[in-house]
């Protein structure tokens, strides 16, 4: 049985993309397979990655951008994995029923990701959920995701085009640098630039991004200024995302991106399924009964290592 109807799905009914993520968060059986019906319809949507301190404003960031994309024409779907987000609800009541009014819009579906005790599996999750969406027909799919752990970046780096989002709050680039932001940036949104410090923050970012290490021919990202509850800058931020779309486009690069995403994720995918596999024929039982012989010093810890790795061998051996 599939957990979601395939051709409700790929009539953008949003009540079945619903259910279909839902299920794929949960790791119901049915998920896959439905995954699988769904996959042959994917590959059209160009993807987004929001990231950046919590508080930056990517949640209003993104409101906008939705609304510029609609007015565009481009049918918009979200993805939040971010603890403090309005798209959580982490915020104000007011910030939530603008959510909620938004993604009630013709042609935009908001949805969000719990963090919460799934982190290892998060990225594989959300990657699964954007190929329902990408099957259901949205143009564009955004990640919006707070810029902190190896997860989030996962997710960032899932995306054709990664924004990251940065205030004029003093130390807030060096901050992203230690982070692993600057790395995965396809440019910058300096939001808030009615603070003030913009304009140094500014010559912060782009001083950094002369000294990382980079090619001659290489791009270098745009830095733009926004004050996004006012809407300024919207126009600018959106025009980036297809000027960079296009430079991927017309340089291979975007193949490039995908073929790599498609051989990581398939790795990923393989990773969980034996680790799973492993812990569940008897490896976890092993574990829990030994441990204590480990912490009182009598067995080392390889060794215990071993009669696990050993179990699992013998467990495929007899067929699995
Ligand atoms: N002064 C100022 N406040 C902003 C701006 N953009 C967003 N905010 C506010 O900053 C707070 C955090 O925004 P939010 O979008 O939830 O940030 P997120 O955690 O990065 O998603 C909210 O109260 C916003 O209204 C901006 O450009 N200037
Ligand atoms: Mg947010």
């Amino acid at each position: 049985m599939l957990i979601s109807d395939t051709e409700k799905i790929l009539k953008k009914e949003k009540r079945s993309v619903a259910r279909a993520i839902t299920g794929i968060e949960a790791g119901l059986p049915g998920s896959t397979e439905l995954l699988d019906e769904l996959f042959k319809h994917t590959g059209k949507a160009y993807k987004v990655g929001i990231t950046g301190p919590p508080g930056a404003g990517k949640s209003t960031l993104t409101l906008q951008l939705i609304k510029w994309l609609r007015e565009n024409d481009k049918t918009v779907a979200v993805i939040a994995v971010d603890p403090t987000s309005p798209f959580t609800g982490g915020a104000l009541l007011g910030d939530r029923v603008r959510m909620t009014e938004v993604g009630n819009l013709d042609g935009v579906f908001i949805r969000s990701m719990a963090t919460r005790g799934s982190l290892g599996g998060l990225s594989r999750k959300a990657v699964d959920a954007s190929d329902v969406l990408d099957a259901a027909g949205y143009d564009i799919i955004i990640y919006e995701t707070v810029g902190v752990g190896q997860s989030e970046l996962d997710i960032a780096k899932a995306a054709d085009t990664t924004i990251v989002v940065l205030v004029p709050e003093s130390g807030d680039s060096i901050q992203a640098m230690k982070a692993g932001l600057m790395e995965i940036a396809d440019f910058y949104v300096l939001n808030k630039s009615d603070r003030p410090g913009a304009e140094q923050a500014v010559a912060a970012i782009k001083t950094m991004l002369k000294f990382r290490e980079h090619k001659a021919t290489d791009r270098v990202p745009a830095v733009i200024k926004t004050i996004a509850h006012e809407n300024k800058g919207i126009d600018e931020t959106c025009k980036e995302i297809f000027k960079h779309k296009e430079f991927l486009e017309t340089t291979g690069e975007l193949q490039k991106k995908r073929e790599i995403r498609a051989h990581n994720r398939l790795r990923e995918i393989v990773e969980t399924e034996i680790l799973n596999e492993l812990w569940n024929s008897g490896g976890s039982e092993l574990l829990m009964k030994n441990l204590s012989e480990v912490v009182g010093k009598s067995l080392a810890p390889h060794r215990l290592a071993e009669q696990i790795v050993s179990r699992y061998k013998e467990h495929l051996r007899n067929g699995g």
